[in-house]
């Protein structure tokens, strides 16, 4: 099903592939699709909805005007040129692999890209990154919990696509598909997006699903193997980036001793095989 969500939708937007949009959601969780035209965040509208609506489904903004990021940071985005995304759920997984539905959002999107010639790696926890461009980020992921009777997840994603509009503007340390040369429709990523998330939810739901996705996590990772320092709420932990468990943490030896770290921002100080 295809929906406006408020008075301001666009849904009738000409430019937006509804039937597009549909034939890839029928192959899918999400039951429908809401496109808004503005919003102050599509994460904050789904975390409300989540108690509204028992169906799993998609939000897109044209615009967010107050998009968030993780820790109170922001996510920043001009309208219409790139994807502002969320996607509401209902776990079908064990409550300890729900750290792992971010992974399988940032999997989803580096198999996607790579259909289309770009290759990408996951900078953990929640950025897509390009390496041949000194890991400037295409794209980061938000995923919330929200209790309640059932519990259910919102996970937002935002793809650098077209921006920025004209060549001298651009975002610092940013990237989009645009400055990497491919001029997409974010439509089109949406739909690739939405495919490639599915496989990745159905590989988190096999029973050694946590394995299969912390090895997918590995190879694809723009972290593990360098020396890092993991900027966390009470300290700065410096060390080798070694290991990504089933639960999603990332393990870093300090030298003395390996710690897990479920929460925080990753700063490569000196890559594998570099320098
Ligand atoms: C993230 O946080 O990367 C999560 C971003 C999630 C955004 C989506 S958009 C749809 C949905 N609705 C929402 O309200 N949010 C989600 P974090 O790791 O904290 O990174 C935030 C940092 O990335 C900022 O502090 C900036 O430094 C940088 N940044 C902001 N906008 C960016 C952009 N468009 N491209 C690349 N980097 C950006």
């Amino acid at each position: 099903m295809v929906t406006r969500m408020e008075s301001n939708s666009h849904t009738e937007d000409k430019n937006i592939p509804l039937k597009k949009i549909k034939q890839v959601l029928d192959g899918t969780r999400f039951k429908e699709f809401i496109h808004i035209e503005e919003t102050g965040s599509t994460n904050a509208d789904l975390v409300l909805k989540a108690s509204q609506v028992s169906d799993d489904l998609v939000l897109v903004a044209d615009h967010q005007t107050a998009g968030k990021g993780r820790l109170g940071r922001v996510w920043e985005s001009p309208e219409r040129l790139n994807l502002l995304c969320s996607f509401l759920l209902t776990p079908k997984w064990s409550k300890d692999k729900d750290l792992l539905v971010t992974s399988s959002l940032a999997l989803g999107v580096v198999n996607y890209l790579s259909t289309i010639g770009v290759s990408a790696l996951v900078k953990w926890p929640n950025d897509i990154v390009i390496p041949e461009s000194k890991d400037k980020k295409i794209s980061g992921i938000l995923a919330e919990q929200v209790s309640g009777e059932i519990e259910r997840i919102v996970v937002g994603i935002g793809v650098n696509v077209s921006w920025p509009p004209s060549d001298d503007e651009g975002p610092e340390d940013a990237i989009s598909l645009k400055m990497l040369g491919l001029p997409f429709d974010r439509w089109v990523v949406l739909t690739g997006i939405i495919e490639n998330f599915e496989k990745q939810l159905g590989v988190l739901e096999e029973s050694n699903g946590s394995a299969t996705l912390r090895q997918e996590h590995i190879a694809h990772s723009a972290t593990i193997g360098n020396e890092i320092k993991v900027e966390t709420a009470n300290r700065n932990i410096f060390g080798l980036a070694k290991d990504i468990t089933e639960e999603g943490f990332l393990v870093v030896s300090d030298g003395r001793q390996d710690l897990q770290i479920s929460v925080g921002d990753v700063v490569n100080l000196r890559k594998n095989n570099q320098d």
